[in-house]
């Protein structure tokens, strides 16, 4: 028996960052547990992460390529399967042009770097990713608004927290961390929840405000409108700093309180408590999440809420919302080369001319690509390689999505098991989990690190993301390095380390320099905060931030409330879920066995259900079935349902993806996307809810 060895790396089973110390024996991963001395994480981690060895090991797991034949799935070499892919994509360039071919990711998974310099060196513009309506899009607005993503400066002590749609202690996305959250908040920070459920921080908040899902940029003007009547905001901030404040006040007067409430629901005397407290209490830092995003209202709520950041003079303060400084290591823009991609192929962009805004961040958005399948307009795509994504779950109108897939000529899927995404696809590439792969991971972080994340064991022929990304490059005559490790070499050349002294050392953290505004002004046209943005006015956009109503909601669609009287908020995330992933590792799934849907407990008694009780969940789109969870912390007109839900256990083609995935009730027309990023409203419409009758359903079953 051998001896067990301790591997220091990097976690990412969800936007990652956690340290981890790997415990590894006779070549396999044992156990995981939280690196003490990780400079984000401090030594803890949470359910998904340490139950990596189930996501690994897994008997489902797929660990060699496959190609889809009349006789179902064939196990392929990686050469068979490349030359495969290199061989239709060359085709589709010769025969329409590389423009006819998507290339897509779902999350921030670390890999963009490689996905974005692949497609670009193929001179496709058509990038699929999760960022048209998730953190992208937050970071695409805040770029035009104030040249970079402010994020919450924890370590330099807020006396106030807005925690605007985000829940930490159970998400840790993007930057942040549930515990470095915790930790400010239990140095005596004062709390405010900006949230339509009562979860774990509004029960913990001095100030909650309960409002209608969607309706964040009315609330947020709410908060302007108290701020310029009060004049609580810092004047030379405002005087010297922001670009257009004269016009943006005229708009916030759109916005007295009355009408604030009327949209929101909160109570404008709740409104104007709030707002005071985060203008008033110095430094203050805004903690937002991805609802803020996922609706119509995407690229206006983030520069508004980017405006209450400026206007209160929060920005970059210490405490504040600031502008952290990146090691000194190649970025993911720098290593994307963006600049291959002709003009001529930019131009070509499906939905650029339309939703410029996310054009001029390299995403599309999925609906022109699904268009583009089903229609032929304005053309049509031809050749796919998705990886990392299961769209036909994750995405608003599953439904069509599924279709788009269904009818693409060629599909090539890069993942660890066979999702109801991976059925569709013509060949599958296995891919490494974080603890088969080296990488610097973070860097398409905004926080300041970088970290080593260290391979620990190889499994199977599965290679990791990056390498997949290289070696079909390398087939089809681009530019890439001899192996992954010469690619990180290159990331880190300007911090003048190379990967093993990287690996050394862990991570690198970019030397932190508050108000540098002061120095060299804010990284926009004007070099100022744009409330009133000349970019967007020229895209033919409105300038000034303001609120639009939801295309489906009591107030757009009254005549839908006969038939869909509640609605519906989807996308209520577990602790033990990644979206769509992890129902097939029983540690996890044995916490969560069922999709749940919470209902309050007057509307549950209205309907005729219980606790636990099968209920359908119907939109004018389709309708789906999930198990009733009473909860009191939501407003009695407002249904949560869980998002991401297949059955890795019903082992059909599909595994039961219609059943339960709340995406078939979601809507992705144009109308109800975000005009400038098209962001599609996944969060929220209308519904109905009703119990499920005995017999008339197949009631999925969890057997462990
Ligand atoms: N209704 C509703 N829908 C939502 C949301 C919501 O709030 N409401 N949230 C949305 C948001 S914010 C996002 S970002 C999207 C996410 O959408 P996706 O990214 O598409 O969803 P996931 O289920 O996380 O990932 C899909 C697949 O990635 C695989 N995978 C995981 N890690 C790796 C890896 O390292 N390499 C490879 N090759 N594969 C990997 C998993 O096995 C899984 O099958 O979902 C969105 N969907
Ligand atoms: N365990 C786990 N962690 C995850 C994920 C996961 O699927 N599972 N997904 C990852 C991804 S890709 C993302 S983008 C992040 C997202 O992480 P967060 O930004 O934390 O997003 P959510 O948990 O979806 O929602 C946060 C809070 O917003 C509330 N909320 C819902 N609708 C609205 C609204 O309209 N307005 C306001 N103000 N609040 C609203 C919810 O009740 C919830 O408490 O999480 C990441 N981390
Ligand atoms: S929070 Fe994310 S990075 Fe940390 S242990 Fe959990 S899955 Fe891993
Ligand atoms: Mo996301």
């Amino acid at each position: 028996m051998g001896e067990v060895t301790k591997i220091r790396t990097a976690c990412r089973q969800c936007h990652g960052g956690c340290g981890v110390i790997a415990h590894v024996k006779d070549g396999k991963v044992i156990k995981v547990e939280g690196d003490p001395n990780s400079p984000i994480s401090h030594g803890t981690m949470c359910s998904k992460g340490l139950a990596v060895t189930q996501l690994a090991y897994h008997p489902d797991r797929i660990l060699h390529p496959m190609k889809k034949t009349a006789n179902g799935w064939q196990r392929i070499s990686w050469d068979e399967a490349l030359d495969t892919i290199k061989d239709k994509f060359q085709a589709v360039i010769d025969q329409f042009g590389p423009e006819h071919i998507v290339v897509g990711q779902g999350t921030g998974r670390d890999y963009e770097s490689h996905l974005y310099r692949f497609a670009n060196q193929l001179g496709t513009p058509n990038v699929l990713t999760a960022g048209h309506m998730c953190y992208v899009s937050r970071v695409a607005s805040t770029l035009i608004t104030v040249g970079n993503l402010p994020i919450c400066d924890y370590a330099g002590g807020p006396k106030c927290i807005v925690m605007w749609a985000c829940n930490p202690q159970w998400t840790n996305p993007d930057e942040y961390k549930g515990t470095t959250f915790w930790k400010a908040l239990r140095n005596g920070a004062k709390l405010i929840c900006i949230d339509p459920r009562k979860g774990f921080v509004a029960n913990k908040a001095d100030l909650w405000l309960q409002l209608r899902p969607g309706t964040d940029a009315a609330l947020g003007m709410g908060f302007h409108s108290v701020i310029i009547e009060e004049e609580l905001y810092d004047k030379d901030f405002v005087e010297h700093y922001i670009h257009g404040w004269d016009a943006f006040k005229d708009r916030v007067k759109d916005y007295p309180l009355d009408k604030v409430q009327d949209i929101t629901w909160v109570d404008k005397e709740l409104v104007r408590k709030a707002a005071r407290m985060y203008a008033k209490t110095k430094p203050a830092c805004i903690h937002w999440g991805v609802p803020t995003e996922q609706t119509n209202n995407c690229a206006d709520c983030t520069r508004i809420l980017t405006g209450l950041m400026a206007a209160t003079g929060n920005l970059d303060a210490p405490g504040g919302n600031v502008l952290f400084v990146n090691p000194p290591t190649r970025t993911v823009a720098e290593f994307s080369r963006h600049k291959d991609l002709s003009p001529e192929q930019r131009a070509k962009r499906l939905g650029g001319d339309q939703y410029k805004l996310g054009a001029r961040v390299a995403f599309i958005t999925p609906k022109v690509a699904w268009e583009s399948i089903l229609t032929g307009k304005p053309y049509q795509l031809k050749a796919g390689l998705l990886c990392g994504t299961n769209p036909v779950v994750t995405r608003a109108n599953a439904r069509e999505a599924y279709e788009a897939l269904k009818k693409l000529e060629f599909l090539a899927v890069i993942d660890f098991f066979m999702t109801p995404t991976a059925d569709l696809a013509d060949i599958f590439l296995p891919a490494a989990t974080w603890i088969e792969q080296n990488h610097v991971a973070d860097n398409w972080k905004r926080h300041g690190f970088v970290l080593a994340r260290q391979k620990c064991v190889e499994i199977g022929e599965a290679w990791q993301d990056h390498k997949i990304f290289m070696e079909l490059g390398k087939r089809m005559g681009q530019e890439w390095w001899d192996t992954v490790e010469d690619a990180l070499g290159y990331l880190l050349e300007p911090s003048g380390l190379t990967w093993e002294q990287f690996k050394e050392k862990g991570y690198l953290q970019g030397e932190m320099v508050y108000y540098k505004y002061k120095e060299r002004g804010f990284s926009t046209k004007t070099g100022k905060v744009e409330l009133y943005s000349d970019t967007l006015d020229k895209w033919g956009f409105d300038p000034i931030p303001k609120y639009t109503e939801l295309p489906e909601s009591p107030v757009s669609t009254p005549e839908l409330l006969d038939k869909f009287p509640f609605i519906l908020n989807a996308g209520l995330r577990t602790p033990t879920f990644f979206h769509s992933a992890n129902r097939q590792m029983p540690w996890l799934r044995e916490v969560r066995p069922d999709p749940i849907v919470e209902i309050h407990p007057e509307t549950a008694k209205k309907i005729g259900v219980e606790a636990g009780d099968w209920v359908w969940i119907e939109s004018p789109r389709g309708r789906v079935m999930e198990r009733t969870k009473i909860n009191d912390g939501i407003h009695p007109q407002v249904i949560v349902a869980e998002h991401g839900w297949w059955f890795p256990e019903i082992k059909e083609v599909g595994h039961g993806w219609q059943i339960s995935n709340i995406n078939l009730l979601t809507d992705n027309s144009h109308a109800s996307m975000d005009p400038a990023i098209g962001s599609t409203n996944l969060r929220n419409c209308l519904c109905n809810v009703y119990p499920v009758k005995e017999g008339e359903a197949r009631i999925p079953q969890w057997n462990g």
